[in-house]
């Protein structure tokens, strides 16, 4: 393939050398099947079509007739309903992932299960006291009781408001909201709410409708940050980790298992399993068991085990590309269906272990918390009899990777500037705000989306950044997008960033015996982990006595797909930061929810969308936005 059309794909070297390969073994790949798609959809694009009854579909022509649905709605109506079912959706899920771990720990507690313990006791306590949950005296496995009981709470509707969301955000930010009517009585509630509202002849009122979607948005705060507390809880708070990333950590002589997804609840078990089986593994001819990451499964693995990421999103039928995969066990989400057929051609098997995601083509192994450890073996098995068949075969795979140093909880990143003034740890870092030495911090969040060449909004706007001395935190595939480009290496820290940055980042790194700076970028974790990002900016705000929409924090989901993406940037906006999204929301068909969403919003929660689909542009928004906030601060 021409090179021109590579890099229109992925700026990944080791992606387009699977690029190639798939070309020319004739595998048909996910930019394929866009091109098949393309033209698509102007009206789907642009949020200009209605499913949500039998009358349908309708659309409305921007242009021209019709302008209104049958039934009526017009396109703001139109517009704002599918916003606000993506942000359900999204919240589903986020809270789906917590609600799963909610009853792990349940189970744990009430001794159901014997596979799990508790991991961070520190955690527990420190979530339970948050809660208001009394820990003085008391068994650890009867706060870890209270602890799944209050989570489980949380998603009824109830008199009052969702823990997770009342107990994580700054208390100005709690009046704010609740002045506005955004305080989620229940996570559920509110995604059922959407649901209702959203039907044919319920909600018609734009601004109405956006409202309701933001308020499920700081609901999918609450799930999110339940998804990273209980996961700490149960398998340990993430500490800094040295690993490696992109297609080079296969190894052709070792049973390769990739573990894809995004709940820890199996692949942690899985991670604990393969230690015991290495045997196993070496009696069957190889080197070893090689675990491997994909999408937020391998963050959450990769930041508390340093197991190697291999890829992320849009390339994830790469890694079976190369021949050398021996099993991909998936949980759920951002699994392509695509990956079965890949699977078919490359003799892998495809292992789905999740009640709500089975994908034709593939092994069913059903996981439950009871069974756990037996469930992972019985995985690691299909993988080691795989192995037998591969081995000896030739594989391919690309002699690309890259040092990764990740794992900054919030835990960590207090504990690391404490170094540094043990009395007020997050003195220093104010004061380099202050100072100018980071001039902001930037969030990078979400996917790899097919219509943008892999990884070049990440990399565009992060370099750019990273230059103006913005401090950048890393979640979800756009950390493994700087991940697999050397961002999350120290090596790297004097060439990416501005002097100031620089020195902040080696005072830190020194203090804290690493003998060089921190990495130019700190991986906060998974998507979920975007809490931990909400964490650090309210601690920031209270510690200055400011809400976070005063502080020159912005975020960015420069290649976003997922429907999460959208519910956590609707909670970004509730929490009143500036939020990037480099590709199209499907809003433009209303100009009305458009400027709502770009500007009107501001009056309100003080955060608001930035739609930027050119990545030099998005970043100089980006630094426009917090040069905003820190003039408002009265900073230079
Ligand atoms: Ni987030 Fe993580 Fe990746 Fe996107 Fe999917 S894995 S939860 S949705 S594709 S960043
Ligand atoms: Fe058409 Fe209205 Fe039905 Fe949507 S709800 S499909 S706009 S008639």
């Amino acid at each position: 393939m021409e090179k021109e059309k590579l890099t229109g794909r992925s700026m990944d070297p080791a992606v387009q050398e699977m690029i190639s390969r798939a070309a020319k073994e004739g595998v048909e790949t996910v930019w394929d099947r866009l091109e098949k798609m393309e033209p698509q959809c102007g009206f789907g694009d642009l949020g200009l079509c209605c499913r949500h009854c039998l009358q349908g579909p309708c659309r409305i022509n921007p242009f021209g007739e019709p302008q209104r649905g049958i039934c009526g709605a017009s396109a703001d109506t139109m517009v704002a309903r599918g916003l606000d079912r993506a942000i359900a959706a999204g919240t589903a899920a986020h809270s789906g992932h917590a609600r799963h771990l909610a009853h792990t720990l349940k189970k744990m507690a009430k001794g159901e299960t014997t596979d799990y313990t508790i991991k961070d006791r520190d955690k527990l306590l420190a979530v339970a006291g948050r809660l208001g949950i009394a820990v003085e005296g008391r068994e650890d496995m009867a706060i870890a009781l209270d602890v799944a009981e209050a989570a489980l709470a949380d998603f009824h509707e109830k008199d009052t408001p969702v823990l997770w969301a009342a107990t994580t955000v700054t208390p100005g930010r709690v009046k704010v909201l609740s002045d506005l009517g955004l305080v989620p009585r229940g996570i559920d509630h509110e995604i059922s709410e959407i649901m209702h509202r959203t039907l044919y002849g319920v909600d018609a009122d734009p601004v109405n409708l956006l409202l309701g979607g933001l308020r499920c948005g700081v609901a999918d705060l609450a799930g999110c940050y339940m998804g990273t507390d209980l996961a700490d809880i149960l398998f340990g708070v993430p500490r800094p980790v040295v690993t490696e990333a992109n297609l080079g950590t296969l190894k052709a002589d070792a049973v390769n298992v990739a573990l894809h997804g995004h709940n820890p609840v199996l692949s942690d078990i899985i991670v604990s399993v393969a230690r015991e089986m290495e045997a196993e593994a070496q009696k069957a001819g190889a080197s070893g068991i090689n675990l491997l990451g994909i999408c937020c499964t391998g963050n959450e693995i990769l930041m508390r085990h340093g197991v190697p990421s291999c890829t992320h999103s849009v390339s994830q039928e790469m890694v079976m590309l190369t021949g050398a995969l021996d099993a991909m066990v998936v949980d759920y989400q951002c699994i392509m269906p695509a990956v079965a057929t890949v699977a078919e051609c490359c003799g892998t098997p495809l292992i789905t272990t999740m009640e709500i995601c089975k994908i034709p083509g593939a092994t069913h192994i059903q996981f439950h918390e009871e069974t756990a450890v037996e469930n992972a073996k019985a995985a690691l098995r299909q993988a080691i009899a795989a192995f037998t068949r591969r081995k000896g075969k030739p594989v391919q795979i690309p002699a690309v990777k890259q040092k990764v140093v990740a794992g900054f909880s919030v835990e960590t990143i207090v504990g690391a500037l404490a170094k540094l003034n043990a009395e007020d740890p997050l003195k220093p870092l104010i004061d380099n705000i202050v100072a100018g030495n980071i001039r902001g911090v930037c969030l990078f969040a979400g996917c790899n989306n097919v219509k943008v060449s892999q990884d070049l909004n990440f990399l565009t706007i992060a370099r750019r950044l990273l230059q103006e001395n913005v401090l950048v935190l890393a979640t979800g595939c756009g950390a493994g997008a700087l991940m697999r480009h050397g961002f999350l290496d120290p090596a790297n820290t004097a060439a990416l960033c501005g002097d100031g940055l620089k020195a902040v980042l080696t005072a830190v790194g020194e203090a804290n015996g690493l003998g060089g700076p921190l990495p130019p970028v700190l991986h906060l974790g998974s998507c979920v982990d975007n809490s931990r990002a909400v964490a650090v900016a309210v601690a920031v705000a209270n510690r200055l006595g400011v809400d976070t929409d005063k502080l020159p924090v912005v975020a960015s989901a420069a290649e976003a797909v997922s429907e999460k993406a959208v519910s956590i940037g609707a909670y970004a906006v509730a929490a009143g930061l500036p939020t990037h999204v480099g590709v199209m929301l499907p809003v433009l068909g209303s100009p009305l929810v458009t400027q709502v969403l770009t500007e009107k919003v501001k009056d309100l929660t003080g955060g608001y969308f930035i739609v930027e689909l050119d990545p030099a542009a998005a970043a100089e928004k980006l630094l426009a936005a917090i040069d905003q906030r820190r003039a408002g601060l009265g900073l230079k």
